[in-house]
């Protein structure tokens, strides 16, 4: 039984539990999720004046650690989290006894709670993948989760180096497979057999190491290709030494970490394709549009450093020489009627770039008054299929074969990347990016009424493929994938839940596989940088940024005249969606008098009318942010950009902001990662970054940023006060946050350490597919059948609304 059950029934707090659970029914509130139990128990404490004391008691403890309560007939279903990636669930009768339910049991009562269970009509499909995750190893200390590739490697190792032979063999059979456009990489075949290799390795050794270090490799490539090694290797003798010691030690005492570096130059990914399919995507007049955010930034972000880093990557194996051209392609959707962007050009060069481009297919033409047209990503899912197949030639066109990588963003982009990975047998990878289930309340329970407006029967049945199917998942954040003491992970709302009357879940994924993996975006450097490096600003910008943030007059884009431009800036940029709850903002700096003495609200969002837009919850935030500004009389306080800034602007705002001592407030209800707050603090601003979601990680509280609740205001308006008070006490408190949040995006937060990390992954789990031979052909096979059954059927209907539209 659950010991923190266990310990209320065996004290005398017995009887308090009983009353809470009455006093509950009698409020007749039958679904409390977490929020509402913290405060239906505090407000039991205040009733009964219970003291201090009884915040540290075993029901406390109780509570705290329980995420849902729902009532029934006779009982109380009771769902524990006692810690992260677990749960327990209990019906507690009003006796107080306890039996331990099962995940059946509990979906089913969900299914009770919202009228949906017909037993006598039969039962419900019930999907299982716990079965299929047998045959890896899993991570037993959740500490450990989202660090899989460390711990596959070493749970590998050590089975491979007990039986050597195997193990040599596989080796040797790996490096003989690498090939760049027909050329042979590695080892040729004047070494036959793993024997031969470990001899040839040595000889190797010996004769570079009578070389001199900076020799490059063209000197002194044809003497090793008659010892029957082929380029790969390095591009001077000492990278090329090195490199055959750390096989050579391998060979003779297997190591895990020798392992890691030695697949890690490895030169076996040249060609990589990243799936962002919905939303505007293009490098110009895109970001702040409906759909279209960060996960552009990031991809386009990613694709430049990425090709980077395959280009260092070769030169450092000594590849110049092959006219290597890595190529990355960003696989986007063709939309024809554009709206002034690029997004109807076939094929946009990714700028900075060599050889890196956005490819653009469009979706067939099933209904042109549609698919001519921007869909909201709630609305794809019927295209995708086709999609997948249109866009298999073309990539195969463009790459003149295959890919080596498929990642995928965001629910379409994996789900295309599963069709495509599986068709071409390519490596799959999936970055979420933000998970709607989690986003959208009770969005899986009552997914029939929600149906009609976000479909979300299908994107999650597209997410239980694609995050199943994928070889490995990589995760901006630990909490994305487990979350934190007190609240689920994104990929944990998964684990189990019911769709009624379409399917349940008892284990849709498997959080301790070592699949999972931490590796956090960066921020592209140029464009964002601190505000202190003048010598890389230019003066005509900054004045210009100036002007437009505090003083310019051009009411067709911006609200609202300060009456002093000098106070300190609040500043935020976001997209104008609820979640983002800029209104928010907008209320908790209209609730503070001394906030507003103090300090001007400066809003980047959006646009200002509502007539210019088509998306429901833009037109809502916007009527929501006037309302805001009357009915707090906000004039002369606050600015409202409406403008859809270019990305060198976006860059300069921030520090046109940290200039005036400025601060960033990011007051999201949720926010999956936030790429905004990276920007700001690079750039020098000390940052308020809600606690709900990534910028908890990315923060650390009161050394280089600060945490705010967005739900609770005026807390949030009294933490804005008490810095602005700390910056007047003490001149140097602005600066030294300022250069602590710049520290902190330097070290942790780049684009390097992504990239370097991404492609080491995708090498490791590249070369574990191959030496493990890993059977996943049942897994496949489950996951297709998932997606034939059950997805295309309903995204078959879809289509058919869509077409009659
Ligand atoms: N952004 C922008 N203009 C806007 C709104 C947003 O340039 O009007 C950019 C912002 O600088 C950031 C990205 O869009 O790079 C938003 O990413 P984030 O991860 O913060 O949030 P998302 O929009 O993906 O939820
Ligand atoms: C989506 C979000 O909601 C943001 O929190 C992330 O920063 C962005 O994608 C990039 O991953």
């Amino acid at each position: 039984m659950s010991e923190l059950l266990q310990a209320v029934l065996e004290s005398d707090e017995k009887s308090d539990l009983r009353q809470f659970a009455s006093e509950l029914r009698a409020a007749g509130n039958t679904y409390l999720l977490r929020n509402d139990i913290l405060n239906s128990f505090s407000d039991y404490c205040d009733r009964h004046q219970k003291d201090n004391e009884f915040h540290a008691s075993s029901l406390s403890k109780l509570i705290y650690y329980t995420q849902e309560i729902i009532l029934e007939d006779e009982s109380l279903c009771w769902i524990i989290r006692p810690e992260i990636a677990r749960q327990e669930v209990y019906r507690l009768w009003s006796d107080l006894s306890i039996e331990p339910m099962t995940v059946q049991q509990l979906l089913d009562v969900r299914d009770r709670f919202v009228n949906h269970y017909h037993p006598q009509e039969g039962d419900v499909l019930e999907l299982d993948f716990g079965p299929f995750y047998d045959y890896s190893p899993a991570i037993k200390d959740s500490k450990n989760i989202g660090k899989g590739v460390q711990f596959l490697n070493r749970f590998l190792s050590s089975k491979l180096f007990q039986a050597p032979d195997q193990w040599l063999s596989a080796l040797f059979t790996f490096l003989s497979l690498h090939r760049y456009n027909g050329t042979q990489l590695l080892i040729n075949e004047r070494i036959s057999n793993q024997r031969q290799l470990s001899g040839q390795i040595k000889k190797a050794i010996t004769f570079v190491s009578k070389l001199n270090g900076d020799k490059p490799y063209d000197e002194f490539r044809f003497d090793l290709q008659v010892m029957g090694f082929e380029p790969g290797w390095g591009n001077t003798a000492s990278r090329v030494k090195e490199t055959l010691d750390i096989l050579d030690d391998l060979i003779d005492s297997p190591d895990h970490q020798a392992l890691e570096a030695f697949i890690s130059r490895i030169p076996m990914i040249f060609r990589i394709v990243l799936v962002s399919v919905h939303g505007w995507f293009g490098q110009e007049g895109v970001l702040g549009r409906p759909d279209t955010g960060g996960q552009v930034v990031y991809v386009l972000d990613q694709a430049r450093n990425l090709e980077k880093q395959l280009k260092e990557d070769q030169e450092l194996a000594g590849l110049t020489g092959l006219n290597v051209e890595p190529k990355v392609i960003i696989l986007s959707r063709l939309i024809p009627n554009s709206d002034g962007t690029r997004c109807n050009e076939r094929l946009e060069k990714v700028h900075g770039t060599e050889n890196s481009w956005i490819l653009r297919v469009p979706f067939r033409e099933f209904n042109p008054n549609l698919t001519q047209n921007w869909i909201s990503r709630f609305e794809i899912w019927p295209y995708l299929e086709t999609y997948a197949i249109d866009s298999e030639k073309e990539l195969l066109a463009e790459f003149q074969g295959k890919p080596d990588l498929i990642i995928g963003n965001y629910s379409d982009g994996n789900l295309v990347a599963f069709l495509l990975a599986r068709r071409l047998n390519v490596t799959q990878c999936i970055i979420a990016h933000a998970l709607e289930k989690s986003k959208y309340l009770f969005s899986n329970l009552y997914w029939q009424d929600l149906d009609d407006k976000y479909h979300f029967s299908l994107q999650f049945t597209a997410d239980l493929i694609a995050m199943n199917s994928a070889n490995f998942i990589i995760s901006s954040t630990y909490q994305e994938i487990v979350g934190r003491p007190d609240s689920v992970g994104q990929y944990e709302s998964y684990a189990n839940f019911t769709m009624p009357d379409l399917y349940h879940v008892v284990n849709g994924i498997e959080l301790f596989s070592p699949k999972f993996n931490v590796v956090p975006p960066g921020v592209n450097e140029n464009v964002y940088f601190p505000h202190t490096r003048n010598e890389d600003r230019i003066q005509s910008d900054r004045d210009r940024i100036e002007e437009l943030l505090f003083t310019l007059d051009d009411p067709a884009n911006i609200f609202g005249k300060l009456d002093d431009p000098n106070k300190r800036p609040l500043f935020s940029m976001a997209r104008l969606d609820r979640i983002k709850n800029l209104t928010g903002l907008a209320e908790c700096f209209g609730r503070s008098k001394d906030l507003q003495e103090r300090c001007n609200l400066i809003l980047v969002a959006g646009k200002l009318r509502v007539e210019e837009t088509e998306d429901n919850e833009e037109r809502d935030e916007i009527v929501k942010l006037y309302r805001t500004i009357d009915e707090y009389n906000l004039h002369g306080k606050i600015r409202w950009l409406g403008v859809r800034l270019p990305k060198t602007d976006s860059g300069e705002i921030y520090r046109v902001i940290a200039d005036r001592q400025g601060v960033f407030v990011q007051p999201a209800l949720f926010e999956a990662f936030g790429l905004t707050i990276l920007e700001a603090m690079i750039s020098g601003l000390p940052t308020f970054g809600t606690q709900f979601g990534g910028p908890l990680e990315i923060i650390q509280d009161r050394v280089n940023g600060f945490y705010i609740n967005p739900t609770n205001l005026d807390e949030t308006a009294d933490k804005l006060l008490e810095f602005a008070n700390n910056c007047d006490r003490d001149p140097n408190y602005w600066y030294k946050i300022s250069q602590q949040a710049i520290e902190r995006v330097y070290s942790t937060y780049t684009w390097k350490i992504h990239t370097t990390r991404l492609l080491s992954l995708a090498r490791i789990y590249g070369f574990w597919n191959y030496a493990s031979k890993e059977n996943r052909e049942d897994l496949m096979r489950y996951v297709e059948t998932l997606f034939y059954l059950i997805y295309k059927p309903r995204a078959k209907t879809l289509l058919e609304q869509h077409v009659h539209r």
